[in-house]
């Protein structure tokens, strides 16, 4: 079994506004590293090899008859959400593209038995865990346009946890 997730990957010139971001937070908690940095679409728990495989086939079809779509989504709010004690940089849900592949995922992980989210979306990338209180601070405003969905495999290691990109699937304007 595999602890599996499907994501979005900022860009470099992404990564760097998120870094610098990072850097001026302060207060207690633990920045999520640089190459962890992602904006979740569905969190789905652990896998066996045959949903992986299951996912995999299902998702490479879609993306064969181009229906997992580009988006674009601004975050600009800094939050922080007390049960899960992260620090997050949030946008909203307004792209069609966005809603309908977030959709898709959930339904795909839905179908195969997996963990769908109890939530309604919000497009979020975590900056901080174990995070105590939100930083008087103005939130910079980050653009992020999706170009691939990723699937990761989430591995503790002696280092921390490790996101492992398993494959990826182009989204089509
Ligand atoms: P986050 O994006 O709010 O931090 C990999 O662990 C990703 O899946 C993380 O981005 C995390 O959410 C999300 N995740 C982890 N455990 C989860 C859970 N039990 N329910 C929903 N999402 C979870």
């Amino acid at each position: 079994m595999k602890r599996l997730f499907l994501a979005i990957a900022p860009d470099a010139a992404q990564l760097e506004q998120l870094t610098q971001l990072q850097a001026s937070l302060d207060g207690e908690g633990r920045l999520v590293p640089r190459d962890n940095l992602h904006m979740t679409l569905a969190f789905l728990g652990q896998c066996s090899e045959a949903q992986q495989e299951a996912l995999s086939e299902s998702l490479a079809r879609l993306a064969h008859q181009r229906r997992l779509p580009t988006f674009e989504v601004t975050l600009n709010t800094l939050e922080h959400w007390v049960k899960p004690k992260i620090l997050c940089l949030k946008g909203a849900a307004r792209d069609p593209g966005l809603i309908s592949l977030f959709n898709q995922c959930q339904r795909l992980a839905q179908q195969l038995g997996l963990h769908t989210s109890e939530h309604s979306f919000t497009p979020h990338i975590t900056l901080m865990r174990k995070a105590k209180m939100l930083p008087e601070l103005k939130a910079p405003s980050l653009s992020l346009s999706g170009h691939a969905l990723h699937l990761y495999h989430s591995q503790s290691s002696e280092q921390g946890v490790l996101y492992k990109v398993l494959a990826s699937w182009p989204l089509t304007a």
